[in-house]
């Protein structure tokens, strides 16, 4: 009997020393967080328009954003997170295609009745793309999206449509308004920064666009960042800020930013209505930010607009995710289609035909060849291969049909998240290699003075006079003329930018744990993920320079 009072009263005690122990914890927060719904009412209503039996694909848009599923997307997409139940659903913008009447209200009345029947608040950023259409002023803003985030907001900035609110017993949520983003904005920030503090809040951030570039040249090849000229990175870990999610580039992308003073994680959603038809869930325990990535695997077709051809209606019904993939490859053939069209590049630029005469004259030799030799066939006859070898160059066999596959391919597997192809992989031996062959067949016959003009022109109109200095290009653009020199272009120029694009660094871009703030160092998994990271860099480096010296 001794023994059983004993064992009990050791019983109560533990469970007590427990209780003490989990109450010392505060409850975790559970975020869903979504970007870029693209949610389109006037393409959604449809009918579809060209998806022909010749060409069922024809319906693709740019970025090849599901727009004429949008509506079944997001229904599918509130069915999911009602089921799960977040302590808050977090949206970080371009929640509609454009700010068209007809989206917009669709998009809050979805998002009224999805508070009202799950009881989880709504909290709602603005995007580049609800300005396209008539635009919103701050306050049209605030006004049109009020019940979805500035009902619950701790400040408002009254100039633009950044907001805090207050989530969870220790966050304060920072959204963010990263349109027109300036010097101004960055005061406000200051200033409520020293309010959390003084209120004892952690700070969790949000943007639009993201703050740093995630790969070499992402802050110059389209207007990606926030803002590229502002030292954003550095100033949020001036201002402790540890997490900032993000969207825009259609990428399920995390990626950290070191200085001495500590590191920045930024986690950026893809697009929820672009292949994969990805979201987050986000966990903040007392040590960890326990992020994972939840997919749209299925719609109800029966709310589809008419019009699709019955290939297309197949795939759809069929295999959600292989249609959703076939979209994206052609959104980025007709995307690239657009760039590769000297007429569209000289608008594009406001290059004027007679003071810009030798860059337009030079776009209009060069910009067909380059046409050519990506879209043409990669193998067999006329092919780039055979090109290439015109350079020696071989680039290596496979079943890719063109170089536009290829990078086509490697741009998906981006957009996925973890990435990996390596500088020895298949792909990437072809992309660097078809790239130096496209360059030496597009430059043959482009005299020193063009080649100078649209150097010159290309480092102006991007803004590259820091990175690139133009005595530098220029000899890189001799050494291309010289067939010897292609190799160390391949080598030192073209495989390592790819390779940034290609290969992931830690953290993983689907599943991680990161350290919360208050642990110091990395999360359980990102230490397993760096070492793996690491050893694979070095691989990657090591057999890259090995190929380089077995070709020379
Ligand atoms: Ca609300
Ligand atoms: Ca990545
Ligand atoms: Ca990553
Ligand atoms: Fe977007």
């Amino acid at each position: 009997m001794k023994k059983i009072i004993s064992v009990i009263l050791a019983a109560i005690m533990m469970l007590s020393v427990m209780t003490i122990a989990v109450s010392a914890a505060s409850k975790p927060l559970n975020l869903t967080i979504v970007t870029d719904i693209h949610y389109s009412a006037p393409y959604s209503q449809g009918p579809v328009v060209g998806s022909t039996d010749e060409n069922p694909w024809g319906h693709v848009i740019s970025n090849g954003k599901l727009v004429w599923e949008s509506e079944a997307i997001f229904d599918e997409f509130l069915v999911q997170v009602a089921a799960n139940k977040p302590d808050y659903l977090v949206l970080t913008g371009d929640n509609c295609d454009t700010g068209h009447p007809d989206s917009m209200a669709g998009f809050v009345e979805r998002m009224e009745a999805f508070e009202a029947s799950t009881g989880v608040p709504v909290i709602t950023l603005i995007g580049n793309h609800e300005l396209y259409f008539e635009g919103f002023e701050p306050d049209e803003w605030k006004a049109a999206v009020w019940n979805l985030g500035y009902d619950l907001a701790n400040a408002i900035d009254p100039d633009s449509c950044s907001f805090t609110v207050d989530i969870g017993d220790d966050y304060r949520l920072f959204m963010i308004d990263s349109n027109r983003f300036d010097n101004d904005d960055v005061e406000w920030i200051d200033a409520q920064v020293q309010k959390a503090n003084e209120d004892g809040k952690k700070i969790i951030s949000c943007t639009h666009h993201p703050i740093f570039a995630h790969y070499l040249i992402q802050d110059i090849a389209h207007a990606s960042l926030v803002n590229k000229d502002l030292p954003l990175a550095d100033k949020w870990i001036e201002w402790g800020i540890r997490f900032n999610f993000t969207g825009h580039t259609h990428e399920l992308d995390i990626a950290e930013f070191k200085n001495d003073n500590g590191i920045l994680y930024e986690i950026v959603g893809g697009a929820l209505t672009t292949y994969p038809m990805a979201y987050r869930t986000v966990q903040f325990t007392d040590k960890y930010v326990n992020i994972d990535t939840k997919y749209i695997d299925k719609i109800d077709t029966t709310k589809l607009p008419t019009g699709y051809a019955d290939e297309a209606l197949y795939l759809l019904n069929s295999n959600l995710k292989a249609y959703a993939k076939k979209m994206f490859i052609e959104g980025m053939v007709l995307d690239v289609g657009y760039y590769v069209n000297a007429n569209y590049l000289i608008a594009q630029a406001k290059l004027d035909e007679e003071k810009d005469a030798v860059v337009c004259a030079a776009l209009r030799k060069v910009i067909p060849l380059v046409r050519e030799a990506i879209y043409g066939p990669l193998h067999g006859e006329g092919s780039l291969s055979e090109i290439a070898k015109e350079f020696n160059i071989t680039i290596p066999e496979s079943n890719y049909k063109s170089l536009m596959h290829v990078a086509a391919n490697v741009y998906v597997a981006h957009c996925a998240g973890d990435e990996f192809y390596p500088p020895y992989s298949l792909e990437i031996q072809t992309a660097a290699k078809g790239l130096g062959a496209t360059l030496s067949y597009a430059l043959k016959d482009v005299s020193a003075e063009e080649y100078t003009a649209i150097l010159t022109w290309a480092i102006e109109k991007f803004n590259l006079g820091d990175k690139i200095p133009v005595d530098i290009a220029t000899y890189a653009g001799s050494a291309i003329k010289r067939a010897e020199g292609i190799e160390i272009v391949i080598g030192y120029a073209i495989i390592p930018l790819i390779d940034d694009f290609a290969c992931d660094r830690a953290p993983s871009d689907i599943k991680t744990s990161l350290a919360n703030y208050g642990s110091s160092g990395t999360g359980i998994m990102t230490l397993w993920e760096k070492f793996t990271n690491f050893i694979l860099k070095i691989l990657s480096y090591l057999t890259m320079f090995f190929n380089m010296f077995k070709t020379r």
